[in-house]
């Protein structure tokens, strides 16, 4: 089994960005590279974009006021398997489900219950890359003229 240098996205929800300095501490020890964050208070529609896959559901509606309820705070991280790796830091959807299953997770530690579960993380390298372009439209565009950019100064 190998594994690879990885993008993902992170992002700290509203009702835990009081506690953002030890979850920082927590990403940096599991050997995460943050390299891209930002803090913004997303709109309504901004929210419901992002979660667009959840359009219908019946949490829908106060999962979009509880996401615009507060600041969050949005980052790439880069690691090894970093979509799998971010994923088992924070464990599973619901808190009080993680603080069972898995006490040292970051929902277990920083969330209250299956809404506000402290982070959000990326489930496959598709929605990472999704995601971080949502939050990051500039990091595309860089992508991009990277390989031109190198061919110029080479
Ligand atoms: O990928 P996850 O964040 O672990 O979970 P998900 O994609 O199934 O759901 C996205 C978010 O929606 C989740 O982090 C919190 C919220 N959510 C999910 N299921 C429920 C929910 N919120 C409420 N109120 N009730 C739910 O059953």
């Amino acid at each position: 089994i190998t594994s690879r240098r990885q993008r993902t996205f992170a992002m700290i929800k509203p009702d835990a960005v009081g506690k953002l300095g030890e979850i920082l501490d927590v990403i940096e020890g599991r050997e995460f590279e943050i390299t891209q964050m930002k803090m913004v208070r997303l709109t309504q529609s901004q929210a419901a974009a992002f979660y667009r896959e959840h359009e219908g559901r019946k949490f829908f509606e106060a999962l979009l006021e509880y996401m615009t309820s507060g600041p969050v705070v949005a980052m790439e991280l880069t690691g090894q398997d970093a979509v799998s790796r971010w994923r088992a830091t924070l464990g599973p959807t619901d808190s009080s489900v993680a603080r069972t299953d898995t006490p040292n997770s970051i929902r277990a530690l920083f969330g209250t219950d299956k809404q506000a579960n402290a982070a959000h993380g990326s489930d496959s390298e598709l929605s990472a890359t999704r995601e971080i372009e949502f939050f990051f439209p500039s990091s595309k565009v860089v992508d991009e003229l990277l390989p031109q950019t190198t061919a110029i100064l080479s």
